[in-house]
């Protein structure tokens, strides 16, 4: 966690205020598999980084809400009882669908004023909503005393982003980011909701993220048009999600369906698989076995499920090129963000650097290299 973000948060709200907040750190995650597998019941293996949300937040007595977004220097007034979303994308949608959701909870919030920025960088698929909206109900949670357990405040994260945001999402984001544990990654069942956590041993490897520092518009919509085709394929296969399928299930209904769902939904069964693979490689210790079935995940994100892009999809190649780099993907939503790549820490340099390259001569733009450090979930700071 970047402590000078915290202070810095925490000072504005003081000279804006006049009095002291709460502060709430709330992180970002990494997914090391198990993509686009949280909507179908499935599987996926998240973790919190030391990157994410700080936000500042006490009772206002000035008779409304106030919000400040201090990175897009961004300042919204509001009203309890007149809470209504706000124009697609705007960010105070994270803020008012979170209020919005509780509210309809039968749970009474009282006024708050709030302050946060955040240290994820926008589009690089790190998650940075889920760290927000995780940041304003644990906040509001403290701060009123509301008696919302994790769980509950996770759904009403999700809520949030269906309702307000728009975007159909699964549980992973809000779930890693609220339940993160140091230094440990999450199997979660996105099903039952509860995850074991796994203290991996890198040994002398470790995780890198090189973001495109691309996020191509229409990937909202293309979200939530593959979360359709997989349930409307559930739904012609008599089972309650994708989870419940195998490929064997999935080839009686092959003339039923459009080749390229068909093709989605073996993505979704196949990724689901490769994540309890993932979960047995790394308890044997076995990181060749992970690295594999990263690869494998981007084959199929890019080919079958179709949300990488030519950036994305560059920077995996090169990895590809380097047998000192064991697996690479793309993480997250995708059409944009990031590549978690499983590299050796003594190569991880040379790697990035000869990667870096490559893609500003490909695509005459910078992309950025991020070393993570998996950490605790949304919890009050100093
Ligand atoms: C986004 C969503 F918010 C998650 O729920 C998940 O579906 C992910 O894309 C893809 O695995 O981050």
């Amino acid at each position: 966690m970047n402590a000078s973000l915290v202070k810095d948060v925490k000072k504005t709200f003081i000279d804006k205020f006049n009095s002291q907040p709460l502060m709430v750190f709330s992180p970002g995650r990494i997914n090391i598999i198990g993509e686009h597998t949280d909507y179908n019941d499935g599987f996926v293996f998240p973790a919190a980084v030391d990157k994410g949300i700080a936000a500042a937040i006490g009772k206002s007595d000035s008779g409304h809400c106030t919000a400040i977004a201090l990175d897009l220097d961004s300042t919204i007034e509001f009203e309890l009882d007149k809470l209504q979303p706000s124009k697609e994308g705007s960010w105070e949608n994270y803020v008012f669908g979170v209020v919005a959701e509780i509210q309809n909870k039968n749970i009474i919030v009282g006024d708050f004023n709030i302050v946060f920025r955040g240290d994820i960088p926008g589009g690089a698929g790190m998650s940075s909503s889920a760290a927000l909206e995780n940041s304003v109900v644990f906040g509001l949670n403290e701060l009123f005393d509301l008696g919302l357990s994790k769980h509950e405040m996770i759904l009403i994260s999700q809520k949030a982003e269906h309702n307000y945001v728009g975007v159909k999402c699964g549980i992973m984001d809000q779930y890693a980011s609220m339940f993160g544990i140091e230094n440990n990654a999450l199997h979660l069942d996105c099903r039952t909701i509860e995850s074991k956590p796994y203290e991996i041993n890198f040994k002398d490897h470790q995780l890198m993220l090189i973001n495109t520092n691309v996020k191509h518009s229409l990937s909202d919509s293309a979200y939530n048009d593959r979360r359709s085709a997989c349930e409307s394929i559930s739904e012609l296969l008599g089972v309650k999600a994708l989870r419940d399928a195998t490929e064997a299930d999935l080839e009686t209904v092959m003339g039923k369906v459009t080749p390229s769902n068909y093709q989605k939904a073996l993505y979704v069964i196949q990724e689901n698989e490769r994540t309890l693979k993932a979960a047995k490689a790394i308890e044997d210790g076995n990181l060749e076995k992970l690295g594999k079935l990263i690869y494998q995940s981007h084959d199929g994100l890019s080919n079958q499920f179709k949300v990488s892009c030519e950036e994305l999809d560059f920077l995996v190649a090169q990895a590809r090129k380097n047998k000192h780099v064991l697996g690479a993907r793309m993480m997250g939503g995708g059409f944009g963000g990031c590549t978690i790549n499983l590299v050796a820490k003594s190569e991880a340099k040379a790697f990035a650097e000869t990667a870096s390259k490559a893609y500003k001569k490909k695509f005459d733009k910078d992309c950025s290299v991020y070393f993570v450090q998996l950490s605790d979930g949304t919890h009050l700071v100093e």
